[in-house]
């Protein structure tokens, strides 16, 4: 039973307000509130776990919290609910989506794996659950070439659904795939002319690229790696360097935790801003940036709203999302 809360009318209620609300509510729910480091910084400063797609699917897969409040894009969450039938999984917006996952229809997906038989099906976790479903393993950009690596040599392999990561795991594994060619709205939409222009005007700076990024920017790149990976360069980096980031600019909000002397530059956009924004020189995801402080009140407070998967679709996409979860 969920007690009075100490929030004022929406109207009037500061992010204090907020904060200390959904604090109460979380112990009164028993819940865990998971955020993605795309989400914008408010959102990540209440969540008990931050991290990147890998890194939730596993604090999902051992949590003992009776519900699971995922700050994130709706496949994120489905991962949460397939890992978790039971338990009560909430999204703060149903409408969270995800331009990669709607890239791969499940339908025309399956008649692709059909015309390449006895290729082992490895599909990012960007993708829908029934996407899912049809695959042998998932992976994240965190280990997808570690996944990769753990295929016999002699297995032919589909690579879905984003093109452009499936070319870069392809380049560091010496592997051949067979490509959906799927890609992110965000990780396609930098600009190499305007990032070439910016390196010159900070010479000593590190570009960070993420691997969902097309080969002309990544071959912009002082390091490759998944938000984990490239979180980790700043940690590993000068404290008070430079960093030009190429990929979707909430990850910056741990990189200044963790490096607060640091700079950091957002790589410019092709075309700027977004159906939620007008930044011109930025690539913010309008799925991701769909939820707010306010939203994770409310998505608390009435327990909606609630994600729910079919039971025989569970069942089916649990094994590649297992395997994701015990590689890397
Ligand atoms: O796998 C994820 O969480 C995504 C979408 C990006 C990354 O590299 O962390």
């Amino acid at each position: 039973m969920i007690a009075s809360l100490p929030i004022p009318p929406p109207e009037t209620a500061t992010p204090a307000d907020l904060v200390s609300a959904i604090a109460q509510l979380k112990r009164e729910m028993r819940a865990l509130i998971l955020a993605h480091y795309y989400q914008d910084g408010s959102v990540q400063d209440v969540a008990d776990f931050i991290g990147d797609s890998l890194q939730l699917a596993r604090q999902a897969a051992a949590t003992s919290a009776d519900t699971i409040v995922f700050c994130g894009v709706h496949f994120m969450a489905e991962t949460a609910k397939i890992l978790n039938p039971a338990k009560q999984v909430l999204l703060l917006d149903l409408a969270a989506g995800c331009s990669l996952s709607d890239s791969c229809p499940a339908d025309r997906f399956q008649r692709f794996i059909a015309e390449h038989p006895g290729h082992v099906v490895v599909t990012y976790v960007n993708s829908s659950a029934a996407v899912k479903a049809l695959s042998d393993y998932c992976v994240t950009s965190s280990n997808a070439c570690a996944v990769v690596n753990a295929i016999p040599r002699e297995k032919p392999i589909i690579f879905a659904p984003d093109q452009f990561l499936g070319d870069w795991v392809s380049r560091e594994t010496g592997r051949p795939l067979v490509l959906w060619n799927g890609s992110c709205e965000v990780h396609e939409n930098f600009s190499q002319t305007r990032l070439v222009e910016l390196q010159a005007q900070h010479p000593a700076s590190r570009t960070l690229v993420h691997p969902e990024c097309p080969l002309p920017i990544r071959a912009l790149a002082d390091v490759v790696g998944s938000t984990s990976q490239l979180l980790d360069a700043v940690r590993r980096g000068d404290p008070a360097g430079t960093y030009i980031v190429v990929t979707e600019p909430g990850i910056i909000h741990q990189m200044e935790k963790a490096a607060p002397a640091a700079r950091f530059l957002m790589a410019p956009a092709e075309t700027g801003g977004t159906s939620l924004g007008s930044c011109t020189h930025c690539n913010t995801c309008p799925h991701m940036r769909r939820n707010t402080l306010e939203k994770l009140y409310w998505c608390m407070r009435n327990r909606a709203p609630e994600l729910s998967l079919d039971a025989e679709l569970i069942a089916r996409a649990r094994l590649p999302i297992e395997r994701m979860i015990a590689i890397g």
